[in-house]
């Protein structure tokens, strides 16, 4: 960008808000999204989330859940799956949004019952699943994650959930770790948490992987939104604080 101004025209240069026109026009088509209403694989939406620990891959499933079936215009019947049976506590949080939203929900802790649970929720549009957050360098979670995977009857769409506010380097390594599950696209959390947002437009641009939700928060469900290169680069350029005085907090 500092390149970019440095060659500008003096006429162009004088005015703020040309330069920030300019920019949105530009950076707005570098990073692919991918649209809501679109399938993932398959005619139904089998997602899976996975990640690093505590990016707010349970909370985002909890809002997404209400999304698809309470909040959207088309309400679709939501099951959930948490593959999180690991540490004390963690199953019952993601019950707990169950029961409150009225949704089927079941844990697996061996990769061979997987099939037999998503049978069970066979007759959902939108199966959710939670996976036990694991760190970039925790092989053997990791390819424990990949045996449920492996073992799946269904097409499972792979989400791979960060942190906005982590270091480029630091995501860089996630994303490669992770990638031998076959991502399909990323989420990012925590937008409220950070100020800058170069870092995450250029992880979705190296990597190429279309970008689908925005976490802007903690409450359930309100604070997410779907993904849009518009609304990141508005971040970039203003800030998320600014962003959220001026639109309410949806940016929809
Ligand atoms: N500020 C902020 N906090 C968030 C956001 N999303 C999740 N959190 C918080 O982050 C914390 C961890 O969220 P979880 O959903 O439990 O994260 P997780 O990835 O499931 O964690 P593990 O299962 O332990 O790996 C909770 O306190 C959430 O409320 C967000 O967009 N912004
Ligand atoms: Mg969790």
């Amino acid at each position: 960008m500092n390149l970019t101004l440095e060659h500008m025209p003096v006429r162009m240069k004088n005015s703020s808000e040309t330069i920030k026109r300019y920019f949105q026009v530009l950076l707005r088509k570098l990073i692919p999204v991918r649209v809501e209403a679109e399938l993932p694989k398959g005619n139904k939406r089998v997602m899976m989330f996975v990640g690093p620990t505590g990016v707010g891959k349970t909370t985002t499933i909890a809002k997404l859940a209400a999304r698809y079936s309470y909040i959207q215009e088309k309400r679709s019947k939501v099951g959930i799956i948490t593959l999180d049976t690991y540490r004390i506590g963690a199953v019952e949080q993601l019950f707990a949004y169950a029961k409150m939203m009225r949704l089927p929900i079941e844990d697996v802790v061996d990769p061979s019952d997987f099939n037999s649970a998503l049978s069970s929720l066979g007759h959902c549009d939108v199966i959710l699943i939670d996976t036990v957050g694991s760190s970039q360098y925790d092989k053997e979670k990791l390819i424990k994650l990949n045996k449920f995977l492996q073992n799946s009857q269904m097409q499972i769409d792979v989400n791979l959930v960060l942190s906005a506010g982590c270091k480029l380097e630091d995501l860089k390594e996630i994303y490669k770790n992770f990638s031998f599950l076959n991502i399909d696209t990323l989420i990012f959390t925590k937008f409220d948490e950070t100020k800058v947002f170069g870092t995450i437009f250029s992880l979705i641009y190296d990597t190429d992987k279309p970008v689908s939700y925005f976490s802007i928060g903690q409450e359930v469900p309100d604070d997410i939104v779907p993904a849009s290169s518009d609304f990141l680069v508005e971040c970039i350029l203003e800030g998320f604080e600014k962003k959220r005085g001026k639109d309410g907090n949806t940016g929809e």
